[in-house]
């Protein structure tokens, strides 16, 4: 009995602690993969970062201190009375753009929570708005089918406890926290957060301060499974490069911001990136144009990743009337083109300038960026013959087989300039077919 035991301790001990002695999270409580690739197949998400902070149009978190004086900053609460908020027109924006998922920043680097958590009073219940702003999304998105998901920052720079107050980049003040209390809120947060909101998946961020350590990251990973083993989480939890998935990544996916992910056939990830150029509500900020928004798309799932889509709603509670008519346009692209992109993966070719290809069964699309005089000229693939090729928003195209080279012709220009789909029909599923070399 003491021998088992002895072993058992001795085996938790070496998957907890890696061979260089870094804390990792132990295999048996990880993610399961079937829940991994089911997000994945999602392919398309909307971020939503929104706080007090739109009434001054500046930088959720970061102009704190900066463009708005802390006193003033901290105090935007006592206005923010968002009376035209209305989350079933907010779901229904996400959803006529192709949305599957939806994540909302229920508390971001300024501390300040937009659900009326019990355990602090720096809440949305203590706005003259005062209505959950996290349960109305919860339910909006139960109700018209879409995933739920909660950003939630780790560093705190209101909390008292959290012992830095300011980004950093300003001389701190003399406040000293207390990291084992601070990590007791996280934890009852985060315990009422997924109780009371059960969300899909849990966006951290915040990780990189000084006070928060890999060994925290493990356990709170831990904590959280146990309450709910299906959660999804970030990698933005431990102390590793947020583009990458390591050994000792805490996390789920990997989470490159504002660019697209490279081309990773075997890690999961999912690229955050901004309509606009502000991550909360600005002023005529300006605002990526229908080519850009599908083509980031487009390539994020020709390079294997997840997008989430970033819009800032306004103060008044309001989505931008642009913004919701760019993700609109985005939403009747993928009416047409969704097949390309949803439940798909990368591949068999690796993207270039020309074209992105994703694949799923039989079938190969093609993401064309140019028209190209009318034609691909492509490699074959070795036991594969296409059946039938065709462009998802029109008709047939001609295609021809020899000397190891497919070539694809049509005629005028492809049905959408910003990306065109074409769909090559094969013989046999080509989901499991290596790369092919161009
Ligand atoms: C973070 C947030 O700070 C940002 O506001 C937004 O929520 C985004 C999704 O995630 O982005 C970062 C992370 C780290 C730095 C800057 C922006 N940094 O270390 O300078």
């Amino acid at each position: 009995m003491f021998k088992r035991l002895c072993i058992g301790i001795l085996a938790l001990l070496f998957a907890t602690i890696g061979a260089k002695g870094q804390t990792l999270v132990p295999a048996a409580i990880k993610t399961t993969d079937s829940i991994i690739m089911d997000f994945m197949d999602q392919r398309f998400g909307l971020f939503i970062h929104w706080g007090p902070v739109t009434l001054r149009g500046t930088e959720i978190g970061w102009s704190r201190n900066h463009q708005v004086a802390q006193n003033d900053y901290d105090s935007l609460y006592k206005e923010f009375d968002p009376v035209l908020f209305n989350a079933e027109e907010w779901v229904k924006i996400a959803k006529a753009a192709g949305i599957k998922y939806l994540t909302i920043t229920a508390k971001h680097h300024d501390g300040f929570c937009l659900w009326p958590s019990a355990f602090t009073d720096y809440t949305i219940r203590h706005s003259p708005y005062k209505k959950d702003i996290v349960g109305q999304l919860q339910k909006a998105c139960k109700k018209y089918g879409i995933k739920f998901c909660i950003y939630y920052t780790i560093l705190d720079w209101h909390h008292p406890d959290y012992p830095s107050h300011n980004d950093g980049k300003k001389p701190q003040d003399s406040s000293k926290g207390d990291m084992k209390r601070f990590v007791l809120y996280m934890k009852n947060q985060l315990k009422e957060l997924i109780t009371s909101y059960h969300p899909y998946m849990l966006w951290f961020d915040g990780n990189w301060e000084a006070p928060w350590t890999q060994e925290m990251a493990v356990d709170l990973y831990g904590y959280i499974k146990k309450l709910d083993p299906a959660v999804i989480i970030n990698n933005r939890l431990g102390k590793t490069d947020h583009k990458l998935l390591t050994a000792e990544t805490v996390g789920d996916y990997a989470t490159p911001e504002q660019e697209i992910g490279r081309f990773n056939m075997t890690d999961p990830w999912e690229s955050c990136i901004t309509i606009c150029k502000q991550w909360a509500w600005k002023p005529n900020d300006q605002m990526k144009s229908f080519t850009e928004c599908i083509r980031t798309l487009s390539k994020t799932a020709g390079g294997n990743g997840n997008l989430l889509l970033n819009i800032g709603p306004m103060p008044d509670g309001r989505i931008e009337k642009r913004q919701a008519e760019r993700l609109k346009e985005v939403g009747n692209w993928l009416r047409v083109n969704g097949a390309a992109i949803y439940g798909t993966r990368a591949g068999p070719f690796k993207p270039d300038s020309i074209f992105s290809s994703t694949r799923k069964g039989n079938k190969i699309f093609f993401h064309v960026y140019s028209n190209n005089n009318g034609s691909l000229n492509i490699p074959a693939m070795p036991g594969r013959k296409i059946v039938k090729a065709y462009f998802l928003a029109r008709g047939n195209i001609s295609f021809s087989e020899n000397n190891n080279r497919i070539v694809l012709s049509w005629t005028g220009e492809i049905p959408d300039p910003a990306c065109s789909i074409i769909v090559l029909e094969m013989n046999a599923s080509v989901d499991a077919i290596p790369l092919v070399n161009q």
